[in-house]
């Protein structure tokens, strides 16, 4: 039902005029987004832990936005008021006047801007209000995907979509002190230590899937608040990988790549045999507290997962 509140209520915004004159496919949608931030626990392991975390719509990561270059974002963030802090949102896609979009918002309080999405490709998102650190190590994160206006060679239409955003869990998320200095506990994929990982932790219930074949594209933020990210599939190749997940800066072939803090890019993956990957940040020390997602290729595999109906479940694995 939250997510329902997110995506897409869609209208056209040309003129008339322009309408006569554009193909369909050209036409420019506004593209209305709205995320309320929530104070709540939410769990970060399989064991069902929790933590007081600070969220967009009551989940971490927040809910997939997601709009085709060209539109026109139209956001409205709502500080629900039982909430005790101020927050605000940082959309990486936009370009914008940052004392003014991406001020921070008291509880109780509503902010609107827009922005069009001029730049295609995978883009963070977090809340800006201060301690930075703090709210982002407490959740308050998620993704935009701009997708291209077309498909092309050196970007073509996957089979499957996933999103994977790394970020660090923290032992105390009051100690600001701790927060700063990195002193984490975990790095996960997704809010959830081996979330998809059954091999290193069998409360685990959860999998990327495809078949043998398919090309599969991750969508990868990197939330930090701190770390770099050096993200490769153990027993596999990218087959192209996408900085800041535009197609002009395609890369074929490639095994890790470093993603910064506050950085974003696409990879592609097809695996030619059965079996699995495992896909991890190779910095181990991160890797081995959490941040392992097993994606197994099976010609059985389900044919829904993966596919994008318009809601983040489809593509961000609750
Ligand atoms: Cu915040």
């Amino acid at each position: 039902m939250q997510r329902k509140n997110v995506v897409l209520g869609a209208a056209l915004s040309l003129g008339a005029a322009a309408m006569l004159f554009v193909a369909p496919s050209a036409l420019a949608k506004t593209v209305t987004v709205n995320l309320t931030a929530k104070e709540v626990p939410t769990v970060i392991d399989n064991k069902g832990t929790t933590q007081m975390s600070w969220t967009y719509e009551g989940q971490v990561p927040g809910p997939v936005v997601r709009v085709t270059e060209g539109d026109t974002v139209d956001f409205t963030l709502v500080n629900d008021a039982k909430n005790k802090n101020s927050h605000s949102i940082d959309f990486h896609a936009a370009r914008v006047n940052v004392l003014s979009e991406f001020a921070p918002v008291k509880p109780g309080e509503t902010k609107k801007f827009s922005f069009p999405a001029t730049k295609p490709g995978v883009f963070f998102y977090h809340c800006g209000a201060s301690n930075m650190a703090q709210h982002i190590a407490r959740g308050m994160f998620g993704v935009i995907i701009v997708d291209p206006k077309k498909y092309s060679k050196e970007f073509p239409k996957p089979d499957r979509e996933y999103v994977l955003i790394q970020s660090e869990l923290y032992p105390n998320v009051d100690d600001v002190d701790a927060i700063m200095a990195g002193k984490w506990s975990n790095v996960v994929f997704n809010g959830g230590v081996l979330k998809y990982d059954p091999v290193h932790d069998p409360a685990a219930t959860k999998t990327l899937v495809a078949k043998p074949g398919e090309l599969v594209r991750v969508f990868f933020v990197n939330a930090g608040p701190h770390e770099f990210s050096a993200f490769h599939p153990i027993a596999g190749i990218w087959e192209r990988a996408y900085p800041s997940g535009n197609a002009l800066n395609v890369m074929y072939g490639m095994q890790t790549m470093v993603v910064g803090p506050g950085d974003a890019a696409t990879f592609d993956l097809i695996s030619p045999v059965p079996g699995g990957n495992a896909i991890v940040t190779h910095s181990l020390k991160q890797a081995l507290t959490g941040a392992i997602a097993v994606i197994v290729f099976d010609d059985k595999a389900d044919p829904k997962m993966g596919v994008w109906d318009g809601t983040s479940a489809s593509i961000l694995i609750p």
